[in-house]
């Protein structure tokens, strides 16, 4: 626990340095977050982050709550104002933070890019990734090579059932917020039955797959001039932030290889290459000296178990120990 705590706050300081008033309540390796952590990196805005432990259940506690009663993190704090929900707090910082030198990622209302924009937003937006990504953990037949340990991937499966003792704990302790973990508690059943069937998780992984196949058909329509554009403009949009996101999920569990097989969708992969390069995109995979991609703060937690597991050995090891001299003497 204490190299996890090390880690935040040192990046917490890091971040107080930059002096916004902007703070995000953030994990490193939510979907979400990412996805507002690119965009504040894409308009250069500087923002302090808090992050929320989701593994031990943090999101759920009072003060947590208070901020957000879906328990879920993105939450902006711009002064008094509290903006949960990804795609809200990017339509907020787009309409607050556009002046002068701050780049716009949104194309002119009513454009034909704006419309493309808005399309392919919600088509990825709308990929069920919750379902795709613990439906791969759990069905790792479904996917190729992830890009997490054993460990790792046995630490995923049992955060279901940790969070629904850690709801069924709360509960009894806060009866005031008993409503809104009896909700947590019902879309945790619900997602636990989802990403368990194989036929759903299957339906999942088509959605993305359409999604990606709309992708490459957008990027082969850029021909001639527009041959050096992003997904629907010459300059990188929000669209643009989904899909890099999208791409390093699939990435981390495995599906790439799979959708990528055989020189398929190349316009995508290439697509990737290049907006890897982006700083923005660096800076973004690399918060927190670089966890994002190697579920470290899963490491500290191996930990804990690591030293429970010592723990019992040492006492089951006295308890022997003793019973074996007081039978001897
Ligand atoms: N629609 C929300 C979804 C946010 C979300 O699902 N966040 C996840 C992390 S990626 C979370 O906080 N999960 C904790 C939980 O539900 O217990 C958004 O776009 O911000």
């Amino acid at each position: 626990m204490a190299g996890l705590q090390t880690t935040v706050s040192s990046d917490v300081k890091k971040a107080n340095e930059n002096g916004n008033g902007l703070i995000l309540y953030q994990n490193y390796q939510s979907y979400f977050c990412l996805k507002v952590v690119f965009a504040l990196h894409e308009k250069k805005l500087k923002f302090k982050s808090h992050i929320v432990d989701l593994f031990r259940g943090e999101q759920f506690e009072p003060w947590f709550l208070k901020l957000n009663p879906k328990c879920e993190v993105p939450v902006l704090k711009d002064g008094v104002k509290i903006i949960p929900d990804s795609r809200r707090i990017i339509d907020y910082i787009e309409d607050n933070f556009s002046n002068g030198d701050v780049p716009r990622l949104i194309p002119e209302k009513g454009s034909p890019e704006y419309q493309n924009m808005e399309r392919m937003r919600d088509l990825l937006d709308n990929v069920p990734i919750q379902l795709v990504t613990y439906g791969c953990i759990f069905n790792p037949s479904l996917t190729g090579k992830m890009k997490l340990t054993p460990q790792e991937i046995k630490i995923r499966q049992g955060v279901f059932t940790a969070h629904e003792n850690i709801l069924t704990d709360l509960c009894e302790k806060n009866k005031e917020f008993k409503d809104y973990y009896l909700v947590k508690k019902n879309n945790l059943a619900r997602l636990t039955a989802l990403i368990t069937d194989e036929n759903e998780v299957g339906k999942g992984i088509l959605d993305v797959e359409y999604a990606l196949n709309e992708v490459e058909k957008a990027l082969v329509s850029h021909e001639g001039d527009k041959k050096k554009w992003w997904l629907c403009s010459e300059k990188f949009t929000i669209a643009d932030i989904s899909l890099c996101i999208l791409l390093t999920r699939l990435q981390i569990l495995g599906l790439a290889d799979k959708f990528f097989k055989d020189s398929n969708l190349p316009h995508v992969q290439d697509y990737f290459k290049r907006a890897q390069q982006r700083d923005s995109f660096k800076k973004t995979m690399n918060q927190g000296d670089g966890i994002v991609n190697k579920f470290s703060s899963l490491d500290t937690k191996e930990q804990v178990f690591v030293t429970v597991g010592s723990v019992a050995i040492v006492l089951a090891a006295a308890g022997i120990a003793t019973f074996l001299i007081s039978r001897n003497k």
